[in-house]
């Protein structure tokens, strides 16, 4: 799974990127990013997990990772002639808007104003897909008057349809669109049709009002579109807790009222707008988490451990993490009658701890 920062220039996306990441780019107040986007790894953080670990005391234990791909900063009207390509193969876009005041960092985007830079990023997508749908659908009617081709024929009205979407100022992902109609369009990998983080970069001085945001931005309207979340975060307070050492992490957290640094719920609300989730599996060699899209069923689940698992899929050995905490073991849930023995037709919830019964 892979996430991409996009942002206008300046507003701390490369400091973000090194927080999330553990990496050390080094930043500039004035000079731009480098044309080379950084690629780096996150592990998804997981309290559950951490939990499992204390209770089976594994020799290993593993998390969910995702990619986090970091660019260059765009200018209004850049989207359209950059192309994007590197924005065009990642799974979900978050979008980093300048949230912190600092007259000695230039704002190419005029005075601080969190709201018109999310309108005008979401103006500038549109723009570019709408290129893109334009010259697909005079191509797609080109190819259909020379030659009738049944798949072109099909493709034409999602085409069409996200044409009059993008017309209209409304981002693909915002359609109702079937996953045919999903498969269809897949190869133009338009940037509206991926779900949008969008991620607000604080001033440290709002950090103790931090979940007050989107009223002070008056992101409301934001809130309830589909596909689409939103998270605050100060880049320069969580460079700050990733300097300590966790004791005096623990208490800086505290003082600023946090339960836990915000890039750990960040990671995660990207992790849950990918339409993600986790089951576990637990032992003295290792504790691991598996992240799988929701709504899978066990032996698709079985698959992401190995293709065996599958293939030889008997049954799903599973209890909840909840129930398995409270008992204490696997064994004191099974004696609890808490073990359930799950088969093919499964829907797989998150948290689920799970042992697959297979033969190879
Ligand atoms: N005060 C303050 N400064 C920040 C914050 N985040 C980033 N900065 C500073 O803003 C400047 C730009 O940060 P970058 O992380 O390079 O921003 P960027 O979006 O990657 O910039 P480009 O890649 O050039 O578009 C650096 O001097 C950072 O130290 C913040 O939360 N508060
Ligand atoms: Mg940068």
């Amino acid at each position: 799974m892979k996430i991409g920062l996009l942002g206008f220039s300046k507003v701390g996306k490369t400091t973000l990127f090194n927080i999330l990441t553990g990496a050390h780019v080094t930043v500039d107040k004035y000079a731009a990013g480098r044309a080379e986007p950084n690629v780096g790894v996150a592990k998804v953080p997981e309290p559950r997990l951490d939990r499992l670990a204390a209770m089976f005391k594994p020799k290993k234990t593993t998390y969910a990772h995702v990619d986090f791909l970091d660019i260059q900063g765009l200018e209004k009207g850049e989207a359209k002639t950059l192309d994007l390509k590197e924005m065009r193969n990642v799974d979900a876009i978050a979008h980093v808007v300048r949230a912190f005041r600092d007259d000695s960092i230039p704002h190419g985007q005029g005075p601080l104003d969190p709201r018109r830079d999310v309108s005008n990023m979401e103006t500038e997508l549109i723009l570019a897909d709408l290129e893109v749908a334009q010259r697909r659908l005079e191509r797609l009617e080109l190819n259909i008057k020379k030659a009738k081709n049944k798949e072109d024929e099909l493709e034409l009205p999602v085409v069409k349809r996200c044409l009059e979407a993008l017309e209209r100022e409304t981002p693909i992902r915002e359609l109702d669109l079937t996953e045919e109609d999903v498969k269809k369009i897949r190869g133009f990998a338009f940037l509206t049709a991926k779900p949008l983080l969008v991620i607000a970069n604080l001033d440290e001085s709002d950090v103790p009002k931090m979940s007050d945001f989107v009223e002070k931005f008056g992101l409301e309207s934001y809130a309830s579109r589909r596909r689409l979340g939103l998270c605050a975060i100060s880049a320069r307070v969580e460079e700050e807790i990733a300097s300590l050492e966790p004791s005096d992490a623990r208490a800086f957290l505290d003082d600023l009222g946090l339960k836990e640094p915000a890039k750990d719920r960040l990671i995660r609300a990207a992790f849950g707008l990918l339409g993600l989730v986790q089951f576990f599996t637990v032992g003295e060699d290792e504790c691991r988490a598996w992240p799988i899209r929701a709504g899978a069923v066990a032996p698709r689940a079985a698959g992401t451990i190995h293709s065996d698992f599958e293939k030889g899929f008997i049954r799903a050995e599973v209890v909840t993490y909840d129930d398995l905490v409270a008992a204490g073991s696997i064994a004191a849930a099974r004696e609890k009658a808490r073990l359930r023995s799950e088969g093919k037709t499964y829907v797989v919830k998150d948290g689920d701890v799970i042992n697959f019964r297979f033969n190879v």
